[in-house]
């Protein structure tokens, strides 16, 4: 009875895709720690408060950013950069929390990348209209390390190319739960978040929030 149901149902989807040279997708992979790795964000921001960072064009970006971890990710006018402390506070960033750098291992090891580990992890938020445009991660000093990135509430349009900002790109849907783990030929590749489109999200609300963790020094 259940087989035959079954029988006429498409299979369910792979949970493990590579979406590129290097880049593997782990489809609802850290949906069991949702609430648990939000919860952990809200700490971090109370300590770190998410902002609008400035780049060294003089421009305010639209995704709001924190950081945890012995090394953050800033920009300002001086151009782009990891540093120990926050300048906003003048404190160093708040610890990276031993769950995030479980799962971040455990989400390399999955995608064939043993032994990662992350010293920089920086958190994105959106809000609708919020985007990134077209880029590459240069800023780590071995980029022979993944960096794997956890996607949570309102699903994403994410564009990654190739080595050359005119390659052509293609896009990839980021849902809640959602982790890629970005190495091999893909680790330098461009890419971008197009515009949140508005929505509501039964835990985020009006938000996406994105972690990414990378071995910067
Ligand atoms: C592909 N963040 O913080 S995560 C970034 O959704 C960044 O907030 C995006 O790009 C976000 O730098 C995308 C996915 C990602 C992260 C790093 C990559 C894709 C990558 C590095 C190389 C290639
Ligand atoms: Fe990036």
């Amino acid at each position: 009875m259940t087989g035959d149901l079954l029988a006429g149902l498409a299979p369910p989807p792979p949970t493990r895709e590579e979406i590129g040279p290097g880049a593997v997708r782990l489809r609802g992979w850290a949906l069991p720690r949702a609430v648990e790795l939000l919860a952990a964000v809200e700490a971090i921001a109370a300590a770190a408060p998410f902002r609008h960072m400035v780049t060294p064009g003089g421009f305010e970006m639209s995704v709001a950013m924190t950081n945890c971890g012995a090394a953050g990710w800033v920009t300002d006018r001086a151009g782009y950069r990891y540093a120990p402390d926050d300048p906003l506070t003048g404190r160093p960033w708040p610890p990276l929390p031993v769950a995030f750098g479980d799962l971040a291992q455990a989400a390399a090891g999955a995608a064939g990348y043993r032994d990662f580990q992350p010293d920089a992890c920086l958190i994105n938020r959106y809000e609708p209209r919020a985007r990134l445009t077209l880029h590459q991660d240069r800023d780590e000093r071995d980029k022979g390390h993944p960096i794997v990135s956890l996607s949570l509430g309102l699903p994403a349009i994410f564009q990654f190319g190739g080595l050359k900002r005119a390659d052509p790109v293609r896009r990839v849907t980021l849902l809640h739960g959602d982790v890629v783990v970005w190495g091999g030929a893909a680790r330098l590749f461009h890419h971008g978040v197009l515009p949140l489109k508005d929505g509501t999200h039964p835990l985020l609300g009006k938000r996406r929030v994105n972690l990414t963790l990378r071995r910067a020094w």
